[in-house]
């Protein structure tokens, strides 16, 4: 994880405005230390200073769920490789539930502000957040984020999470579900090889279902791998190009709202 890894947040950006050493006006006080694990020397040390920041992050984490269920918002956390149609997605989503709910978006990439912008030229609000070095989006980035969000009671909140299957898994954000997406591209052995990323997850959405005839991928593998990490968990197929499956994903995310 991100102790050991040395992915680091000073580079964090929320549209452009610098997230490392700004003034402590938001709602949220905490102190601003932004640990970072330096001291590789010892194996014990890395995992206090881990176990550390995972504890401050669900703290942060707790903070924002509060927040998010005060207001009787819905937020989806979206985790997956980069590239597997996270935004290609929510775009498809905005066009379809735009009319019925308040929809908003925070976005995490390294760098750029794309995936927001293609999300504001739908007319849906859109934060970007950018990491820098940092490989997943935290509890603390986020809150700062909630708190530049337009009203948004009893809507929907999408965060897509930078492209990683590993550290995102570990980073609680508040989030009311979490939703693992796969693509059929990426090959059916995910669930095996990144476990973690399955085992957060409420919902596991294989995407790209139009490419399936042209690839070996094994939908019936990919999830029976997926339920052995983590019993029960649902499961959809979809394409965000074709609508195929959209139905089904609009439905789940309508029925989180209305649950919120
Ligand atoms: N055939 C097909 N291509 C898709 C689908 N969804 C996304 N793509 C393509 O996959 C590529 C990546 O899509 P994005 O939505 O940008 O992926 P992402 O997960 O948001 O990527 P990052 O934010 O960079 O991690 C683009 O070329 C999309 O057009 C789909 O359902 N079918
Ligand atoms: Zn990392
Ligand atoms: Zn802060
Ligand atoms: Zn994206």
């Amino acid at each position: 994880m991100c102790g050991s890894c040395g992915c680091g947040h000073e580079e964090v950006h929320l549209d452009g405005d610098a997230l490392g050493d700004h003034a402590h006006d938001h709602a949220h006080a905490h102190d601003h230390a932004h640990d970072h694990a330096h001291d590789h020397a010892r194996a014990s040390r890395v995992i206090r200073v881990e176990h550390d920041l995972l504890a401050k992050n669900d703290a942060y984490a707790t903070r924002n769920r509060e927040w998010l269920a005060a207001r009787r918002i819905a937020a989806v956390g979206l985790l997956a490789s980069p590239g597997a149609g996270k935004t290609t997605l929510l775009e498809a989503t905005v066009r379809r539930l735009g009319d019925r709910l308040p929809l908003a978006v925070i976005e995490g990439d390294p760098r750029t502000s794309r995936d927001a912008e293609r999300l504001r030229t739908l007319g849906v609000p859109a934060l970007q957040l950018n990491t820098g070095r940092g490989c997943h989006l935290d509890a603390h980035m986020v809150g700062h984020a909630l708190e530049r969000l337009p009203p948004l009671e009893g809507g929907l909140l999408f965060i897509e999470n930078v492209g990683n299957l590993i550290c995102p898994a570990l980073f609680a954000l508040g989030e009311t579900r979490r939703v693992v997406l796969l693509s059929v591209t990426e090959g059916d052995d995910k669930p095996e090889k990144y476990p973690e990323a399955v085992a957060c997850a409420d919902l596991l959405v294989l995407s790209k279902l139009d490419l399936l005839p042209h690839v070996p991928f094994d939908p019936e593998r990919c999830l029976s791998d997926a339920r052995r990490v983590r019993p029960r968990l649902e499961a959809l197929c979809l394409s965000a190009l074709t609508g195929d499956g959209m139905d089904a994903w609009c439905d789940w995310l309508v029925r989180l709202a209305r649950a919120a």
